[in-house]
């Protein structure tokens, strides 16, 4: 099954290494009796998908456009180009353990030659520490880092608890992905290596202090982790022997554009020391960064710098260079009590993320550091780079890219702290859609007009199953929020169309995740028929398609325990990036734009969102009392 697969990724002749992560994930054997029983993607109705994408159309294009996508996608249908492509991708899903996930892998991610940095790795935000100095920061990282191989045991025992969604199991392979991983940049496309599946798995961490890279050892020789005391004095020596700040940041090179880093690569691994150094980091179990401290800011600011320093370090003079953007999870602690984590996107999810970083905060809440007769440990080794004049002129480079990225992203967080997903709940809607409704009403007031919206849902319900789209934006949700821009319209009538544009969005959440939503089908249609060699089906070509991809609104629901605010860059030059973590009592929600466009502007959409969310809830709550 895996070779039909395998032979798609590879040019023929070429043997895959090793440690390149398979087209669907290797999970140990024992994990497989819960991974063997998940159902398979399906591939949905051709018809069906037809239907939906017209009706999805309706609010964003003119009725022009729709006409003329109405003939195309008749000629789709009738004409037999869509039933030959449907067939060709039924026979995939019969073939391929999901014919979806591979496809998904390299179109999102290993093709995408965006930098990583700012437009592809999410960041999260931990809750602000109370830690001012070195050894707070110490500390604090000394736990975290004793906490994830705490939690490394359940991936290496097979003793994960198996997620739900919706009352069904998740598929965990995301889970096998995220550790002792790292994404390899290449001139035309990337690709994703795992050591954790080798003979000889990573025992080492990579840890970076003033642009110098470590390998810190975390296992003792019987195999039992080093204790949060011993990884602190480990940690202690590191900081000690990188006190020098003037070295060349030459993890800024891994946040370059794609094709940039990755002919800079190839000529930094010329090299056989830098070569060896590169592959350490890209080995090790996960990367911890000691960062510098930052300029500080007002309270009300503070999670928006600290989100902005998790998406890309601050710039080349603060802690850009203090990166390794190709590392699957980088742990993020500075000297002024911020902490949080970027980590490349291509091998999982945010959920599998936030779960590890629950999990981490629960066990460092638990533990004390506790003193116990050490035995000395050897000085972690710090890893060595030859500087040519050629690699100097490329980290240059990369450094004058990084400012660019830097002053263009425009980041506001809101803590919206008048409720959560308390206020929703009780008058029996869904909070997600009431928040995407805020959104949608948000943008409606700033633009006067609705915009292509994009939603993450799970597909993990099936095996290796990553994410499709809610399509937020309906004829129901243009149809509320024009009533509440509208005096004509008396409140008990706004609330019914908020209830009714909150049906069609669970509805179509529901049919999402589990595999009946229209976006990803599309795209296996357009990349079935690429594949085939086949001219390409005009409804690929088509305005309308196009305006349907671009995402002026590119949002995702990651809801953690712990009080974290998630973050990601915007999908487009001029769009935002929205992510919300919703709690019972409060929403945290990040905010992204571009400050090269005139129209975008993070803070004061933050307003907006705040406006409509409380105006949402004086709605439902006036409506009520009238009613009583
Ligand atoms: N009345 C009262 N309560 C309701 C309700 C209603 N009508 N509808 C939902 N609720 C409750 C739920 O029971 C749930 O309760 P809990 O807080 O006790 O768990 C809560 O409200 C949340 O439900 P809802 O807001 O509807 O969202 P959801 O949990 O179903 O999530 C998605 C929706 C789309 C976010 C989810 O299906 C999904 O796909 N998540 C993954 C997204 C993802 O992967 N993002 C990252 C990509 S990298
Ligand atoms: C730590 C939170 C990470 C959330 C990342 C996320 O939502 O990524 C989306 C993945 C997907 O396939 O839908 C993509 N998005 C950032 C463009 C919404």
């Amino acid at each position: 099954m895996l070779g039909v697969l395998v032979r798609a990724a590879l040019r023929p002749g070429v043997v895959r290494p090793r440690h390149l992560v398979r087209p669907v994930p290797q999970i140990p054997a024992r994990s497989l009796v819960h991974q063997e029983g998940l159902p398979k993607l399906p591939v949905p109705p051709l018809k069906q998908t037809c239907e939906r994408y017209l009706a999805m159309l309706e609010p964003i294009v003119s009725k022009e456009e729709l006409e003329h996508t109405q003939g195309l996608v008749e000629e789709f249908l009738k004409g037999g180009v869509g039933e030959r492509l449907q067939k060709r991708l039924e026979r995939r899903g019969h073939k391929t353990e999901n014919w979806l996930s591979e496809w998904w892998l390299q179109s999102a991610y290993l093709d995408s030659r965006m930098p990583l940095a700012v437009y592809t790795s999410p960041g999260v935000v931990l809750p602000r520490m109370h830690f001012h100095d070195r050894q707070g920061q110490m500390r604090f990282a000394a736990k975290l880092i004793a906490g994830v191989l705490e939690f490394k045991k359940m991936i290496d025992n097979n003793t994960l608890p198996v997620e739900y969604l919706g009352g069904k199991p998740l598929c965990m392979a995301q889970y096998y992905q995220i550790l002792s991983s790292s994404r390899v940049p290449g001139p035309k496309k990337d690709t994703l290596v795992n050591h954790a599946i080798g003979k000889k798995p990573p025992t080492h961490i990579t840890v970076v202090h003033n642009f110098q890279f470590f390998v810190l050892d975390v296992y003792n020789s019987d195999g039992s982790p080093l204790t949060v005391d011993q990884i602190y004095m480990q940690l202690e020596k590191i900081w000690n022997s990188s006190l020098q700040t003037n070295k060349e940041p030459i993890g800024i090179l891994t946040s370059q554009h794609r094709n940039t880093w990755g002919k800079a690569y190839n000529n930094l691994i010329k090299d056989k020391t830098n070569k060896e150094s590169v592959r350490s980091i890209q080995k090790s179990i996960f990367a911890v960064c000691l960062d510098a401290p930052m300029p500080s800011v007002s309270d009300e600011l503070y999670h928006s710098r600290v989100a902005a320093q998790m998406l890309h370090g601050g710039g080349a003079r603060w802690n850009s260079g203090n990166r390794w953007f190709d590392k699957t999870l980088q742990f993020i602690v500075g000297e002024d009590g911020t902490c949080g984590l970027v980590y490349e996107h291509a091998p999982s999810e945010g959920p599998p993320i936030v779960f590890l970083i629950d999990y981490v905060v629960n066990y460092m809440q638990k533990t004390e550091m506790v003193r116990a007769p050490m035995v000395p440990l050897a000085m972690p080794q710090k890893l060595r780079f030859n500087i040519t004049p050629e690699v100097k002129r490329d980290i240059e480079k990369a450094k004058q890219n990084m400012n660019i990225m830097v002053h263009d992203l425009d980041v506001k967080v809101l803590s919206f702290s008048h409720f959560g997903k308390n206020v929703p709940k009780r008058h029996q809607m869904s909070p997600d859609a009431f928040v995407q409704m805020a959104l949608q009403l948000a943008y409606f007031r700033m633009y006067k007009t609705c915009c292509s919206t994009y939603e993450s849902a799970s597909l993990r319900m099936f095996k290796y199953g990553r994410t499709d789209t809610i399509r937020t934006v309906t004829v129901d949700s243009l149809k509320f929020v024009q009533a509440m821009e509208d005096s004509a319209h008396k409140d008990t009538e706004k609330v019914a169309l908020l209830q009714k544009a909150i049906q069609t969005h669970r509805e179509y959440t529901n049919n999402a995740i589990h595999g009946q939503a229209i976006d990803r089908h599309l795209l296996g249609l357009k990349l079935q028929s690429i594949e085939d060699l086949t001219s390409m089906p005009e409804i690929f070509m088509d305005t309308s398609y196009a305006v349907a991809l671009h995402y002026n609104l590119s949002t995702s629901q990651v809801s953690s325990k712990t009080d974290c605010v998630m973050c990601f860059g915007p999908a487009v030059p001029d769009g935002y990036g929205v992510c919300y973590n919703p709690m019972e009592e409060h929403i945290n929600i990040s905010i992204t734009a571009f400050n090269s466009c005139e129209e975008t502007h993070a803070a004061k959409f933050a307003q907006v969102v705040e406006d409509a969310l409380l105006d949402m809830r004086a709605l439902l709550e006036d409506t009520a009392k009238a009613k009583q």
